[in-house]
């Protein structure tokens, strides 16, 4: 028997706690060309030799656009309060600024209101990385002109959605964008150029902020928050060298993201470093930055280790490691949450990304994948452990429903709690979607008592 074989941990969170799934667009959608949509810099991207390690593309992903209704009624299956997703700016103003596509609109009403025809609250996220190209075209994140397409962009959707989506969260993991697309270039759009890639970062925060201000102005109703992927990182040894390694990672993963957020100032110590790679700031940028926002989301996987000499080998701590190569450390989740809360002035947080890519067996229409459900389940320990230590937390959200087009991996990494057969585009739940149903069943059935006194 497993730690976690037993559903309810013997936890029991607030009764208002929000326990969700999340997806996002170019990662399940597909229809890439459909009813007018436009490209998006991961549509191109996947078109660069070798840039996807299966030479794949978001074409037809899971095909969620034409099973959403499906793939809906599983989620309500789950029996989770909240579904979070994105919306694909290009498949709803395909060249980024200009005409808008009613029928990329009206897709999004539709999941919206058979979200809410369900019981599911929408969580809605502007921008998980598919840029429109036509932006890209133009300079993309390093252009400031887009910073002002993205508050339209912002406007629109929220004229059109805003009165029923519980959350709008601006960008997904700016970090990633910034670095892994303008840096090592190993996402898109593959520039390798550290001044873009920094003054893409202060776009992104920028336009997060001047979204907020614009939404809060046109009386927005959803609460209004970004999400960012946060690590703890440790040095590898005690050694001078390695101490410096974590402390200037630290800022440039955490503390570039959360400074301005939440102290209107980017980290000195990095700012030094980047020399004469540092954005260009203009007046006011910094206080927009800093706009009060009603949660934060926290992405969270493993943590990071600092190595100044050699490269850390991830084996070397003797931690079992996800099939991404990540090490599952779940106390490095508790750690965060309690940083963040000790060192920042946060909003109430949300864990809007946690999960793991295991190498799944379908056998006789069954997935036993129980390292995911318990990966799952210490981390759910780890935000427990967090609120009893006084963090506000408000949710927590799987990563992913589905099985998906994981970026550079392609189809080969899985992370959802849902079985995805892509040549016949079933579904089918694994052991820990199940696990995670009976969970959340049982917090259901706790709740109720104490509501009652029995
Ligand atoms: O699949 C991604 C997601 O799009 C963003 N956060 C990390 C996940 C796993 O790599």
């Amino acid at each position: 028997m497993t730690a976690f074989e037993s559903t309810d941990l013997g936890l029991q969170f607030p009764p208002d706690f929000i326990w969700g799934v999340a997806t996002s667009s170019f990662q399940i959608e597909g229809a890439a060309v459909e009813d007018g949509k436009g490209r998006s810099i991961w549509d191109s991207f996947c078109r660069v030799p070798d840039a996807i390690a299966d030479q794949s593309d978001g074409d037809i992903a899971c095909d969620h656009y034409h099973r959403w209704a499906e793939d809906l009624n599983l989620i309500a299956s789950l029996g989770v309060d909240a579904y979070r997703f994105s919306v694909s700016w290009p498949r709803v103003r395909p060249t980024g600024a200009g005409r808008w596509n009613e029928k990329g609109l009206d897709f999004y009403e539709r999941l919206v209101d058979g979200l809410l025809v369900r019981g599911v609250k929408p969580y809605l996220t502007l921008n998980h990385w598919d840029l429109p190209d036509e932006l890209q075209s133009s300079g993309g994140w390093a252009n400031r002109d887009t910073v002002h397409r993205f508050v339209e962009y912002a406007l629109g959707m929220h004229d059109r959605l805003g009165d029923r989506v519980a959350a709008i969260t601006t960008h997904n993991e700016p970090w990633v964008m910034a670095m892994l697309g303008h840096e090592t270039g190993v996402f898109a759009p593959g520039l390798k150029d550290r001044a873009i890639a920094m003054q893409v970062a202060h776009h992104l925060m920028l336009s997060h902020g001047l979204a907020l201000q614009a939404l809060r102005a046109q009386g927005c109703k959803a609460k209004l928050g970004i999400v960012l992927n946060l690590s703890p990182v440790h040095p590898a040894t005690d050694a001078p060298a390695d101490l410096a390694k974590a402390q200037l990672e630290d800022g440039r993963l955490l503390r570039w993201y959360m400074d301005p957020l939440f102290k209107s100032a980017y980290p000195q110590d990095v700012i030094e470093f980047l020399g004469l790679d540092a954005p260009r700031i203009e007046v006011g940028d910094l206080q927009a930055i800093a706009t009060p926002m009603d949660f934060l989301g926290i992405n969270y996987y493993s943590r990071s280790v600092a190595s100044a000499a050699e490269p850390w080998d991830v084996h070397r701590s003797g931690r079992e490691v996800t099939d991404m190569g990540w090490e599952i450390y779940p106390e490095g989740l508790t750690e965060l949450l309690l940083r963040l809360h000790q060192d920042y002035p946060v909003p109430p947080l949300y864990v809007t990304e946690n999960g793991g890519a295991f190498k799944d067996q379908l056998i006789n229409g069954r997935i036993r994948d129980t390292q995911r459900t318990d990966y799952i389940a210490r981390h759910i320990v780890a935000v427990a452990e967090a609120m009893r230590q006084g963090v506000r937390m408000e949710g927590y959200m799987v990563w992913s429903l589905l099985d998906n087009f994981e970026w550079a991996s392609g189809y080969e990494k899985r992370f959802g709690i849902v079985h995805v057969d892509y040549a016949s585009q079933l579904r089918t739940p694994k052991d820990s979607a199940l696990w995670y149903r009976d969970f959340l069943q049982r917090q259901r059935a706790q709740r109720d008592a104490a509501a009652t006194g029995a």
